[in-house]
Order: structure tokens, then C-alpha cells, then sequence
């Protein structure tokens, strides 16, 4: 263990190799940044002397956070925590390697690696400056995205959701072929199931030909894949159960649930399935798809029992490099679901917040599940613009905006903010099917995907767009909601989410409104 204290006038950062590093700041900070593991985790500014209640239900941990810190005491992140003084002065702690976690002991941060020692990164000065100098020193280390940014993605997700089939894609593609799209990219709903990426009965013509007719007009085809987790059901699981990841018992760890199902997550030291992971990639070239956006890529990088021993965010590297060696260095790679650190140089673009939903703010998942982690616009907001200082290493991805007011309760001011930080990212995606668009709504989608802007960086929350200014301040904060009536209301929903039975009418609930979209939906067709 290293312990330093803090010089008041040094300013040029500095590296320190140990396995814990405590970091003595002589003074009780203001705030504390978070940096959540994955891209739904959360990443935000909060007082320093208050708490983030543990979020619910504790069966998507594995799913939504590092289940290995879910409980631990104090204010924690993953690689990099900083602090703000009285002064406005920020000092930052983060580790240029893998495995590593930063906490606030009280006037001190304090950073540790799971296994062995490594390099700790410390700088202090304004916010910018410091996470600026972080983040060259990660490219460095851990390299860049190589491809560069795609033009406008249209995605099926976040109106179709998994009801996607081949005579609806079809003719959504034909409403969309005037628009000056890039990428068509088809999401989850065409496999047969998690785990075995093959075409199910909705696309009897096969994903070559689906890959084809996007391409004949003139874009380049997009797929959804969760290459590194299984459901319990799928084949893949039922004819390798060994290549997953165990606990100390030897059963297969929880990957968390979705879809209905226990999910179980892939050993990437396992040069099977590397392989495995290798071909598949190779596979989905070969089909004409060359936009991958890969999903739940946290399962490898979780808590378990590997084949070889090494630390767990290093066996997810090696993963992901057996991902990126298949698809080639041509294709472009989205990372999704990814924990931050073990992605970067080896994606293009990387999910850096949740995912955005219809409507604003969620009172249920806000106030009283405390978990920033569900889909919700402010959520997405927050998450993303908290993680711009990434941007010298890879694309952010700041999920879809909204153009629609069919299906969608967001404000004008709502989705012009979206609008704003995908401009920002320079990520450009929306789901918005050509039927739900009036007249007006598609031209003003058209004019956004032809945009070419002039961004200036204020401050870390704070741009100018083509001159007029846009500040995230608010919409990045994190509303704490407290008083008896929200704990005792927070404890009594809270309890239900742990259920097994409140989920199962939850996704029934979910499946109702979906069939009324649906519904929607192919009635406007
Ligand atoms: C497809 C979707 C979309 C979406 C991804 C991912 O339970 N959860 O917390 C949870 C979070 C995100 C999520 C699914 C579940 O969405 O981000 O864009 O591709 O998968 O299933």
C-alpha cells in the first residue's frame, strides 16, 4: 500500500505504480464524480457526504452494475473516482490498467487493484483539464477507436422492440429509403435465440437477404448481437455447458435475468470459445453485415470461476479482441452493455449511458428503486453527458433520439436535448418508423441527419452548437428524493422488485403494451 498526500500548488500529473493507493486530499470534498462499471451504469456528480442507496432489484445486478461492489459502504466506482473541493478544484485518481476500483474514505480516495499492482494516474486542476489528461493517457496506453464516425443509423429497437419480422422490416426499410440513412440496423428479435445466432421463423428468406436489400439501397447493413452470454434454454448452453462461467460451487453464475430467463455468461479463456466467438463474427460478415452492434458484453467480465486464472476484465479483453479479430478492423463495432476500460481500442463506438426510453423521468425507478440503470431519456442524459470526457478514445454513444410524437410523452425541449448530445457524440441514431413521422417530423429528421455542425466544448457540461448554447447542468444531476413517505414507499416497492412473481406481471404488463404498439404499428403500414 502507497500512501501519498496531496501537494497544494503541483499540478502536473503524475503516475504511481502500486496495488493500493490512498490518496490523502487534506481537505473534506464538496463532491464525488461516480463512474459505474458498464454503459448502463451510472456515471454522475454527488454530494460527498451523501449516499447512494443500493438500487433494485438485486437480481439485474450482474446486469446493470459490478455485482462485486453492489454493497460496499462507501462512495465507489469503477477505475477513476475524482473529487471537487470548496475551491472548485477537481483531483482525480484512476488506473491506466485493468481490474481497478476507486473509493471515498473521507478526506482521502483511495484506488486498489483486484489482483496484483498496477499504474495510478493523479491530476488535479479544473474538471476539463484533469479527465482530458486522463483520458490521453488511457489512448496511449489502451489505443483508440480506428474507424470513423458512421453517418445516420436507423435502428428497429426502440419502436419495434423484439416483434421485428421480415415483411415489416422490408417495408419500413422502403419508408426510409429517402432518408439520407447510412446504416439500417436490425436489433434484437431476428435470432433464434440468445445464444444461438442463427435466423428464427420470422425471417424464412435468411439474414444474407435481409443484408442484401438494405444494401441494394445504397446503405450498409446493421446487426444486433449478445455474442457473450446465452439463456439457459438455448442450444449453445444445453451442448457447452462448460464453457461458462461457474461460481466457487461450480453452477453456473447468473448473468442476470432478461428475456424472460436466466442468462449465463461465456469463458473467454477458453480458446474454444474464442474460437467459437471468432467464427461467429466471420459468420455475420459473411451474411453482408458490417455495422455490429455487440450487447450485454459485460457477462465475461463478471465475478466467476474461469478455465485460467486471470483477472476477470482482462479475460473480457481478450473476448472482445477475438470479437474484433472475426468481424475485422473494416467492420464497425458498437459495444454495448461493455464494461469502459477493458473496451477501449478495440470498439468504435461504446454505449456510454442507459438506454433512453419514450418519456423523461420514471418516478418508480427513480425515487423509489433508486436505479439509474432502467431506460429513461434523463437517465440516458445523464449517464452520457457525465462520460464525455471518453471522447478522445472512441465514439460515445449516446443511444437514439426521438423526431416522433406518436408513441413518445418527451417535450420539445426534451428532444431537442437528445438531439443536441448526439450532434455532440457524434453518433446520430433514431427508431422512429416512417409512419409515426408527420410531414414535418421527417423533414426535420432529414435536415439533422445532413447537419454538418460547428461544436465548441464551454465546459464539461456546457457546448455551442453551431453558436447557440446548450447546457446538460441540470438534466446531469442526480435528484435525491428522501422523507419518510418515499422510504417507507421505496421499501415497500423495492421489496416487490426482488419477487420472482411482481417480475413475471411486470413482463406481462410490458407484453400488453407491446401488442398494442404493435398493433399500432402495423395498422399505419
Ligand atoms: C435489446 C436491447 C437494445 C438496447 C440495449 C439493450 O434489464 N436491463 O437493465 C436492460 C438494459 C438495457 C437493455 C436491456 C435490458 O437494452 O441497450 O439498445 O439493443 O438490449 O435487447
Amino acid at each position: 500500500m502507497e500512501a501519498i498526500r496531496l501537494s497544494s500548488e503541483g499540478s502536473t500529473p503524475q503516475i504511481i505504480s502500486a496495488d493500493r493507493l490512498r490518496l490523502e486530499l487534506g481537505q473534506t470534498p464538496r463532491r464525488y464524480y461516480y463512474h459505474g462499471w458498464q454503459s448502463w451504469s451510472l456515471a454522475a456528480w454527488i454530494e460527498a457526504d451523501r449516499r447512494l442507496p443500493v438500487q433494485r432489484p438485486y437480481f439485474l445486478h450482474p446486469l446493470q452494475i459490478d455485482p462485486a461492489w453492489a454493497f460496499h459502504p462507501r462512495p465507489n466506482g469503477s477505475w477513476v473516482g475524482a473529487v471537487e473541493g470548496e475551491n472548485g478544484r477537481v483531483v482525480l485518481l484512476g488506473s491506466l490498467e485493468l481490474d481497478a476500483h476507486v473509493e471515498l474514505d473521507g478526506t482521502a480516495l483511495v484506488g486498489w487493484y483486484e489482483t496484483g499492482s498496477g499504474p495510478w494516474f493523479i491530476a488535479q486542476g479544473d474538471e476539463s483539464q484533469v479527465f482530458d489528461a486522463y483520458a490521453q493517457e488511457l489512448a496511449t496506453r489502451l489505443g483508440t477507436a480506428t474507424n470513423t464516425a458512421r453517418g445516420g443509423v436507423w435502428c428497429s429497437w426502440y419502436s419495434m422492440y423484439t416483434d421485428i419480422d421480415e415483411p415489416l422490416l422490408h417495408r419500413t426499410f422502403e419508408g426510409l429509403a429517402d432518408l439520407p440513412f447510412e446504416v439500417l440496423q436490425v436489433d434484437d428479435g431476428w435470432q433464434r435465440s440468445v445464444g444461438d445466432w442463427e435466423p428464427n421463423a420470422k425471417f424464412p428468406s435468411g439474414m444474407p437477404d435481409l443484408a442484401r436489400r438494405i444494401r441494394a439501397a445504397g446503405k450498409s447493413a446493421g446487426l444486433w448481437l449478445a455474442p457473450l452470454v446465452a439463456v439457459r434454454s438455448s442450444r449453445l448452453f444445453q451442448a457447452h455447458p462448460d464453457w461458462f462461467l461457474r461460481d466457487g460451487r461450480g453452477r453456473p453464475i447468473s448473468a442476470g435475468v432478461n428475456w424472460g430467463e436466466q442468462l449465463h455468461a461465456l469463458d473467454t479463456t477458453q480458446p474454444a470459445v474464442l474460437d467459437w466467438l471468432t467464427a461467429l463474427m466471420r459468420q455475420v460478415r459473411a451474411w453482408g453485415f458490417d455495422y455490429l452492434k455487440l450487447d450485454f458484453l459485460y457477462a465475461s467480465g463478471l465475478p466467476g470461476v474461469r478455465r485460467q486464472h486471470m483477472p476477470r476484465e482482462a479475460a473480457l479483453r481478450r473476448g472482445l479482441k477475438a470479437l474484433r479479430d472475426g468481424m475485422g478492423t473494416d467492420a464497425f463495432f458498437v459495444a454495448c452493455g461493455c464494461p469502459i476500460l477493458p473496451s477501449l481500442g478495440l470498439c468504435d463506438a461504446l454505449r456510454v449511458g442507459p438506454d433512453v426510453w419514450s418519456d423523461w423521468e420514471n418516478r418508480r425507478d427513480e425515487a423509489l428503486l433508486h436505479n439509474p440503470a432502467i431506460p429513461g431519456a434523463r437517465s440516458a442524459v445523464r449517464t452520457t453527458v457525465n462520460r464525455l470526457w471518453l471522447q478522445p478514445i472512441v465514439i460515445p454513444d449516446p443511444d437514439i433520439v426521438y423526431f416522433r410524437s406518436t408513441e413518445c410523452d418527451l417535450t420539445e425541449e426534451q428532444k431537442n436535448l437528445l438531439q443536441a448530445l448526439a450532434l455532440i457524440c457524434r453518433f446520430r441514431a433514431t427508431s422512429d418508423p416512417p409512419q409515426w413521422l408527420s410531414a414535418e417530423e421527417r423533414e426535420q429528421l432529414r435536415a439533422f441527419l445532413l447537419r454538418a455542425p460547428k461544436v465548441e466544448r464551454l465546459g464539461p457540461r456546457r457546448y455551442l452548437i453551431d453558436g447557440f448554447e446548450v447546457d446538460f447542468g441540470r438534466a446531469a444531476e442526480l435528484t435525491h428524493y428522501e422523507g419518510l413517505w418515499n422510504t417507507v414507499a421505496g421499501g415497500v416497492v423495492g421489496w416487490l422488485a426482488n419477487q420472482p412473481w411482481a417480475l413475471k406481471i411486470d413482463s406481462w404488463m410490458w407484453r400488453r403494451a407491446a401488442e398494442k404498439r404493435m398493433a399500432h404499428l402495423r395498422e399505419d403500414l
